[in-house]
């Protein structure tokens, strides 16, 4: 389903079995070399959201290969499976055999709600590329906000996002404004290894090297 140019949400695209593996993954890298943790702000803030990164780890406002702000670990390296899954992910987004050549996610944001857990409007603009981000969301649903790209207010969209589904954010829907207002608990299978709460992966090409 196209939300915007370029922004495509494939509601339940992951497997139950996908989903599951996933989450064993994500599970592993919680625990380190960089543990999960709130990420803090500059100006004194804690993010609601627990994250963990790999291939290259996310501060506020900016890509390091090592947690300086956490442990000072080098992040795990971002798996040539995960990069086979984001093409894949883009081939069904866009419906197109060749949407995935050429791309190569090089870090993963994995982000983790409890039940009051938000994330406020936002744009990601610390990546010096403009190649899609793909969005995977599993566990408990979400409202999640898709907004413009002038700024955080209204226009917007409100939609929800369950598990198994991919969002991708291509194209002029790159640098749109979004944000998760709520998260509904409760609503996620167990099946898939998640207790409770809501784990979203995105990834990213960073444009950086090395
Ligand atoms: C989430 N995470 O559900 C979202 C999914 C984040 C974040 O927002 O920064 O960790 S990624 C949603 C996204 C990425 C890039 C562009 C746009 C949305 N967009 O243009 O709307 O935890
Ligand atoms: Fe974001």
């Amino acid at each position: 389903l196209r939300v915007a140019p370029g922004a495509v949400h494939v509601p339940g695209w992951l497997t139950l079995d996908e989903q599951r593996e996933l989450v064993v993954a994500c599970r592993a890298w919680a625990m380190g070399p960089v543990p999960i943790r709130h990420t803090r702000l500059p100006r004194g803030g804690v993010m609601s959201v627990r994250t963990v990164c790999i291939g290259w780890h996310w501060q506020p406002y900016r890509y390091t290969r090592t947690a300086d702000d956490v442990n000072g670990a080098r992040v795990a390296p971002f798996p040539d499976w995960m990069v086979e899954l984001g093409r894949r992910a883009l081939v069904a987004a866009y419906e197109d055999p060749a949407a995935g050549d050429g791309y190569t996610p090089d870090t993963a944001l994995i982000n983790f709600y409890d039940g009051d857990a938000r994330l406020g409007m936002h744009q990601d603009k610390d990546e010096r590329s403009d190649a899609p981000v793909v969005s995977l969301t599993i566990g408990d649903t979400c409202v999640f906000r898709f907004g413009n790209t002038e700024n955080r207010n209204r226009p917007y969209t409100d939609l929800e996002l369950a598990s198994g589904d991919l969002f991708v954010f291509g194209g002029p829907s790159r640098f749109a404004y979004h944000a998760v207002p709520k998260v509904h608990p409760g609503t996620g299978d167990p099946a898939t290894g998640l207790a409770s709460g809501r784990l979203n992966i995105t990834m990213r090409v960073t444009g950086l090297d090395d």
